[in-house]
């Protein structure tokens, strides 16, 4: 049995001049031990055995000074010279029962995985601790089999906890301050969640790396802010006719705040996105340059990121302003317009999925499917065909949530929503919402508004904005002056408004319709 290890924050070294610079890697590696790196791995691809054996040798002695094991990177030899605490192994290594063999039952023994099977055969070997990868593309090692973020990682932690193996896991690549929070809320899976990070460059790359670890180890050590919870998931409403009922507040709140609304959407609706925006009581700002995000994000509202007209360019801005509301902690919305329906636009979907967390993804049918990783041909960016029935709907937009730990929402003649715990459905609407263009953007911008104000049940807030939106367009479209999709847009508007200004009055009669 080898002894009880804190794996939180798991440095693994690399001497290239890329990363370490001509620094010395010893000093480097003291420094992060003094910022609160629990534990040490010596990794050296290319040095000679001698200067392996030597380096293992006094980062050894650096790490006792700690109290923190040291393990090495794949030369079991190297360990056994040095009579350190173990070993870590890639899956083109020495196998681990040779390993172990070698080594004895004390030495703590990591394997790196990729996939189910290498994750269960690594636990009925007995290893230790597995580090699961590659969670990110990272620049420190190209030649990783797979990445497969947190998805593919909590698929991973689901599987060994229905086998009931009793190992550690921490996860690899592209680990750093922007993304290690979101790595542990986002790949935890129900009975299994990661015991650390492993991390690279994010320290020893870091101009200060005991600074760096410091930085690293306090985010592990807090909870993130978009899983903040202002109800108690008991108080939670479970049954739809609570939930409606806590959509006046919610509507009243933004009423009273104001709210931002941070729009990057496509030039097709920009001018329509501002105006629901401010209808419904909001403060729109359409700016799809992700430098102004960094003070945007800290003016107490959300984001909307919406690929409708994305680029090479525009998907580096989202990128950056989706960081930066992460950082702060403020909530985005992501509409992923058209997902489908180019490569261009599966793969921004990827990268954006791999840059930070949504508090809210809401799109179609075939763009939710895009996101979960069904291969769908869409052909605009309509809805189009339906293809799956209401259960099925109802499942994926479940599954989806449960696995991105947020609320998935999909539009269609019924929407559905969930929080991978709350499914919920919703019939209201009109068929001319259909015939405008940007109806289903400016929905994106309704719910930011309300994530805004109700961060704290985000299921709420999506149902709040989806119930305003379209009990209005109800109401708009019964109107004796409505003819159609032209007189509808600004009955629309007008109506979005009377239905936010009668809220905030106390007067919610129209939400009677709510079904
Ligand atoms: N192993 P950084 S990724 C050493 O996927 C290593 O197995 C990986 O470096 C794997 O923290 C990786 O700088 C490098 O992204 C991680």
């Amino acid at each position: 049995m080898a002894p009880a290890v804190d794996y939180s924050l798991y440095l693994v070294t690399d001497s290239s001049p890329a990363i370490l610079g001509d620094r010395d890697l010893i000093e480097v590696v003291e420094a992060a031990l003094q910022g609160g790196v629990t534990l040490v791995q010596y990794r050296d691809k290319v040095s000679d055995t001698a200067v392996l054996v030597s380096t293992a040798r006094r980062l050894h002695l650096v790490a006792r000074k700690y109290n923190v094991p040291l393990l090495i990177n794949d030369r079991i030899d190297v360990a056994l010279a040095v009579g350190c605490e173990g070993v870590h192994i890639g899956q083109d290594d020495l196998d681990l029962p040779s390993a172990r063999r070698l080594l004895g039952e004390k030495a703590i023994i990591g394997v790196t995985v990729s996939t189910i099977e290498e994750a269960q055969l690594a636990c009925r070997d007995g290893a230790d601790y597995l580090g699961i990868g590659t969670m990110f593309a990272t620049a420190t090692k190209t030649n990783t089999k797979d990445i497969i973020g947190t998805a593919g990682t909590k698929e991973i932690l689901g599987a060994i906890a229905e086998d009931g193996a009793n190992v550690r896991t921490v996860s690899i690549g592209g680990i750093n301050v922007s993304t290690v929070q979101r790595v542990l809320y986002q790949s935890s899976a129900p009975k299994k969640q990661l015991d650390g990070v492993a991390v690279v460059s994010a320290i020893i790359a870091a101009k200060d790396p005991k600074r760096a670890a410091e930085e690293i180890m306090n985010l592990i050590r807090t909870p993130p802010p978009f899983a903040t919870t202002l109800l108690s998931d008991t108080e939670k409403a479970n049954d739809p006719g609570k939930l409606v009922s806590l959509v006046p507040a919610t509507m009243k709140a933004i009423a009273e705040k104001n709210p931002l609304s941070h729009n990057m959407t496509n030039l097709v609706v920009q001018n329509f996105a501002a105006n629901v925006a401010l209808a419904v009581g909001g403060s729109p700002i359409m700016s799809n340059y992700g430098e102004e995000a960094v003070d945007l994000c800290r003016l107490g509202g959300s984001l909307v990121i919406n690929m409708g007209t994305v680029t090479a360019e525009g998907l580096q801005n989202y990128v950056q302003a989706l960081k930066a509301y992460n950082l702060e902690g403020a909530p985005v919305v992501f509409d992923p317009v058209g997902a489908g329906a180019t490569s261009v636009r599966r793969s921004a979907v990827k990268t954006l999925l791999a840059a930070g967390y949504f508090d809210v993804i809401k799109g179609n049918e075939g763009e939710i499917r895009t996101v979960f990783g069904s291969l769908v041909q869409q052909k605009g960016v309509d809805s189009g065909a339906s293809t799956l029935n209401n259960a099925e709907k109802g499942k994926l937009v479940k599954e989806l949530a449960a696995r991105e730990r947020n609320v998935v929402v999909m539009t269609g003649k019924i929407d559905f929503l969930s929080d991978g715990k709350r499914t919920f459905a919703v019939s209201n609407g009109h068929e001319l919402l259909g015939r405008i263009t940007g109806s289903g953007c400016v929905l994106g911008t309704i719910i930011s508004l309300a994530l805004a104000v109700n961060r704290g049940d985000k299921l709420l807030a999506a149902l709040s904005g989806i119930l305003h939106y379209e009990i209005a367009a109800e109401i708009a479209s019964a109107r004796e002056d409505v003819r159609g999709p032209g007189t509808f847009v600004p009955a629309l508007l007008d109506e979005l408004y009377n239905v936010h200004k009668s809220t905030s009055q106390g007067d919610w009669k129209w939400l009677e319709r709510a079904r």
